[in-house]
């Protein structure tokens, strides 16, 4: 069976992500892992904090820190966050680390002896107050094409343009504010993307499988022709731009730029992975070294494509060494915060530190997965989120264990009973279960993670509807067999649940397992038929009595977040 090598977009290092960062790339990346690791496949799933680049400079700036501190502290916290949240990184990794470096220069040396790098002439904005190059997000001004006034030098945030900083109109240095900016001439390395044309058509067109949204990107910009670009920026924070240890003469102040190196962490996690638990990391990354069984899943925000389904291609084909590239790359539209966008400066917007604040990681897990941002954008609301939890996490999931257990216990103690055998509701039952836990299970390979979990819910919902129909409550007056194996039944059912359900609500899944004391490792391995799993317990098993899984959220915990997180 094929390894699957998953990694999810690295997030800046700027700070704590967001609720639509995480069900951008991070989440469905997890659900996926833990899904595939569930089937028995052999997973590794990698993140790292993307820690190079103007935003690191300017964040670290304003939090009063040197770079080098301000990365370190960010870093651990979004680890921490990361792991809070049930993110199950095998390793989670920091483009600043030494690996990384050795990679990118190593790929830069390479590209251009294959002719694909050479040196030019640049212009690039100079602040003559700050007395230094503005690259990227060090400058803003309006925007060339919607006249937005807070464009940054890299991309205009209203129109979702790429820019280079000269384009922009009245620019001024995001550093001091001063328009006291000329244009300069500077030396940078350009990748000859366009000599890569035909080759990338030919790759991406080689990958019928990716999913819509991926597709029609890449084909955009393929059709616009690639352009070269420049892969060198005037910062200090960076990777330097040298050769078996030697800086490049003229680039002493100058490392690559973000863009390039950032991808290339892919592959240096996995190398800090490698090194932290005694593996080797080629077996994943080099065909030549037996990554030709790799399958290989990227998953990513929608402006992160075009870097992933042409730049990094350009880097890894370009090398012409004998790297694995990405098999299947899917990707995700926005979530807004009411329509609007997620800001830290100016209060809107939950961020994954605040969401745990108030609820457990579950509670988002399901919410943000269930309603992903897949087909378009989707806008995240209070209002909208609480009574998808109510509905589906409390009414349905959570009441179904509550009502079963109880009874089993009030009627049968604390054990699973054993008399009676199944009979047709039973096998309706497990009809309807083998039917949707194959579509859902289609859907997770697939990544359509909106249409598996309409089919897990109804998975949930089919509980309920069988114990309506089941009635022990109603059987126990006169068949106590019949109440019994309806019971072990819906027991059974716990087990199930916690089973499909875990990919997505993990800690919930487990604190179902412990109401059995089963080791959850061993427990949660993806079903085969329903029939088998509703007859893991036949009949003495003990438990004990759950907590409540889910509690409903009030109208007035939805008023006080409203006004917390600046809803409107
Ligand atoms: N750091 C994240 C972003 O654009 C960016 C991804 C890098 S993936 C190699 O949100
Ligand atoms: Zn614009």
């Amino acid at each position: 069976m094929s390894r699957i090598l998953i990694t999810s977009a690295l997030p800046y290092i700027n700070g704590i992500k967001h609720l639509g960062n995480l069900v951008g790339s991070m989440l469905p990346a997890d659900v996926y892992a833990r899904f595939q690791r569930q089937r028995g496949r052999e997973v590794l799933f990698l993140c790292a904090t993307d820690e190079h680049g103007t935003p690191a400079e300017l964040a670290a700036r304003a939090a009063g820190q040197t770079v080098r501190d301000y990365c370190k502290e960010q870093h651990d916290i979004q680890a921490r966050a990361g792991e809070a949240f049930g993110l199950s990184f095998d390793h989670f990794g920091r483009s600043s680390n030494p690996p990384n470096h050795r990679l990118t220069q190593h790929f830069a040396a390479v590209l251009e002896d294959n002719g694909l790098i050479e040196e030019r002439v640049d212009e690039q904005i100079y602040s003559v107050e700050d007395q230094r190059y503005l690259p990227d997000r060090y400058v803003e001004g309006t925007c060339p094409h919607c006249d937005y006034e807070k464009a940054r030098g890299d991309q205009c945030d209203n129109c979702g343009r790429l820019l280079d900083p000269i384009e922009l109109k009245d620019p001024y240095s995001a550093i001091s504010g001063s328009k006291n900016v000329e244009v300069r001439q500077t030396r940078h390395l350009y990748l000859l993307q366009s000599k890569m044309q035909d080759r990338i058509a030919q790759w991406v067109n080689s990958k019928p499988n990716w999913p819509h949204l991926t597709k029609s990107i890449a084909q955009k910009w393929l059709k616009e022709g690639l352009r070269d670009r420049s892969i060198t920026r005037d910062l200090q924070w960076g990777i330097s731009v040298e050769r078996e240890g030697e800086k490049r003469p003229g680039f002493e102040n100058k490392v690559f730029y973000v863009w390039f190196d950032a991808p290339i962490e892919y592959i240096g996690a996995t190398e800090e992975w490698a090194i932290a638990h005694n593996e080797n990391w080629e077996r994943w990354w080099r065909t030549d070294k037996g990554a030709d069984d790799v399958s290989y899943v990227e998953v990513m925000g929608k402006d992160n494509v075009a870097f992933h389904a042409v730049s990094f291609p350009c880097t890894i084909l370009g090398s012409e060494e004998p790297w694995k590239t990405v098999d299947t790359l899917k990707s995700l539209n926005w979530l807004t915060w009411y329509g609007g966008k997620f800001s830290t400066s100016e209060n809107r917007g939950i961020f994954m530190d605040q969401a745990l604040e108030i609820l457990p990681a579950d509670y988002w897990r399901w919410h943000l997965m269930a309603n992903a941002p897949e087909s378009d954008d989707a806008s995240f609301t209070l209002e909208h989120f609480a009574s998808v939890v109510n509905k589906d996490l409390a009414d349905v999931l959570g009441n179904f264990v509550n009502r079963i257990t109880r009874f089993c216990n009030a009627r049968f103690g604390l054990a699973v009973p054993s008399a009676g055998v199944y009979g047709d509701a039973e096998n309706d039952l497990i009809a309807e279960l083998d039917k949707r836990i194959n579509a859902y299970t289609s859907y997770l390979e697939e990544m359509e993670f909106r249409k598996a979990f309409v089919e897990l819910r109804a998975i949930w919902v089919a509980g309920n509807e069988y114990l309506q129909i089941a009635a022990p409550w109603v059987a126990i007056k006169t068949d106590e067999d019949k109440a019994a194996a309806s019971v072990r039944c819906a027991l059974n059912l716990i087990v199930l649940f916690a089973v499909l359900s875990r990919p997505v609500i993990p800690f919930t899944a487990d604190k179902m397992f412990a109401i059995f004391s089963l080791d959850p490792e061993g427990a949660s391995r993806w079903p085969s038929d329903a029939s088998e799993a509703l007859s893991l317990f036949k009949g003495g098993e003990k438990f004990t009595l759950p907590d409540l899984l889910f509690s409903k959220i009030e109208d007035e915990q939805v008023d006080e977040w409203r006004q917390k997180f600046g809803a409107e």
